[in-house]
């Protein structure tokens, strides 16, 4: 049997490139070599307030967009978490075996808090319920951007503590990070990761960006007042800049430095550019065509729902009884 690989993005805003190059691009090579789920975590959306028409477009169009980098619904499962009941249901049995403390100081939370007016316990519990999403599953393996590692890190303590108190019950996850690409930083901010909730114009690419637009955001990129690539001081907007070059055209580091040694910025931001437009290009056209049939978005997400419900029931029946709950003899 394959190992299996769980993997989530929220369908709140519009995915960018780090998303993309973070999570995405992982998933799609690895589906041959594994049993992947990829969802759409909507219930990890509503930690912060979402306008419900909002939201729910937005989960079709994340939904086209999955299908649209290349994950194929005969080889993975695309689904939506809401529609699968034991994420939640897990999520409240590992809330009961987790320390407050153990969340209070996931950076995540500290940052997004920080930002709120009122915080919702929501906030607080998104690692846990990240938790359920993957345990629920037994998965070996999570790809995602260096960002998530500290939840990651959570998880299997989490899944570790339930294993001591409980027995032997959860798989302990193991997180896969990308070679290139783990970390994209803001084009505006390169000190900064690039995030969909990041408000500057020029801070991301989004992954339906038209390429006049993805041409205007590199050319603007911040970069240091240096006026070439100089790989022994190379400053972070420019380190930025041909990480997203290499996670495209996947070059090895070799090739990189001798074809970008001693360029100057101008030339370097135009060939990054069109390295992104490129790779963004087919993604585009096949979004263009299966965003266009949402009967047959709707109908791959209820096909994937139904062949993975019995393996989330199947731990969650597991759980209720090393816990002790009710469940039928
Ligand atoms: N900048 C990034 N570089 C590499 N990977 C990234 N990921 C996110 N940002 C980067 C990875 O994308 C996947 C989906 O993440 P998510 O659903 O947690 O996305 P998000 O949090 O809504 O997106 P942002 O941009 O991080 O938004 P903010 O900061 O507004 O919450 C994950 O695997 C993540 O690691």
């Amino acid at each position: 049997m394959k190992p299996r690989v769980f993997s989530g993005v929220q369908p709140s805003g519009s995915l960018h490139i780090g998303n993309y190059l973070g999570a995405l691009k992982n998933w799609v090579t690895i589906q041959d070599d594994y049993e992947c789920i990829y969802c759409i975590v909507d219930l990890h959306a509503i930690t912060v307030y979402q306008d419900p028409a909002e939201l729910r477009a937005g989960i079709e169009r994340l939904a086209a967009l999955f299908l649209a980098v290349g994950i194929d619904p005969a080889k993975s499962s695309i689904m939506v978490q809401s529609s699968v009941s034991g994420h939640a249901e897990l999520a409240w049995m590992l809330t009961c075996v987790t320390p407050v403390g153990w969340l209070e100081r996931m950076t995540q939370y500290k940052d997004k808090a920080a930002r709120q007016k009122t915080v919702g316990d929501g906030l607080l519990q998104y690692p846990v319920l990240m938790a359920a999403d993957i345990l629920l599953y037994q998965a070996q393996i999570v790809p995602v951007g260096e960002d998530q590692v500290q939840h990651l890190e959570l998880t299997r303590d989490i899944a570790q503590r339930f294993n001591s108190l409980y027995g032997e019950t959860f798989v302990v996850p193991e997180t896969k990070l990308p070679t290139v690409g783990a970390r994209i930083m803001g084009l505006d901010d390169p000190e900064t990761k690039m995030s969909k909730s990041a408000t500057g114009a020029y801070h991301a690419i989004y992954l339906l960006d038209p390429p006049e637009m993805i041409r205007k955001k590199i050319m603007r990129a911040k970069t240091d007042t240096q006026p070439a690539v100089d790989f022994d001081h190379l400053g972070p907007g420019v380190a930025n800049l041909l990480t997203i070059f290499q996670a495209f055209t996947e070059w090895p580091d070799e090739k990189v430095r001798r074809h970008f040694a001693g360029k100057r910025y101008g030339e370097t931001k135009k060939e990054v550019a069109e390295a992104v437009i490129a790779g963004l290009e087919p993604i585009q056209q096949r979004y263009r065509k299966i965003s266009a049939d949402r009967a047959y978005v709707a109908d791959v997400l209820d096909r994937c729902a139904a062949r993975i419900r019995p393996i989330a029931e199947e731990t969650v029946q597991l759980v209720k009884k090393r816990m002790g709950l009710y469940t039928r003899a």
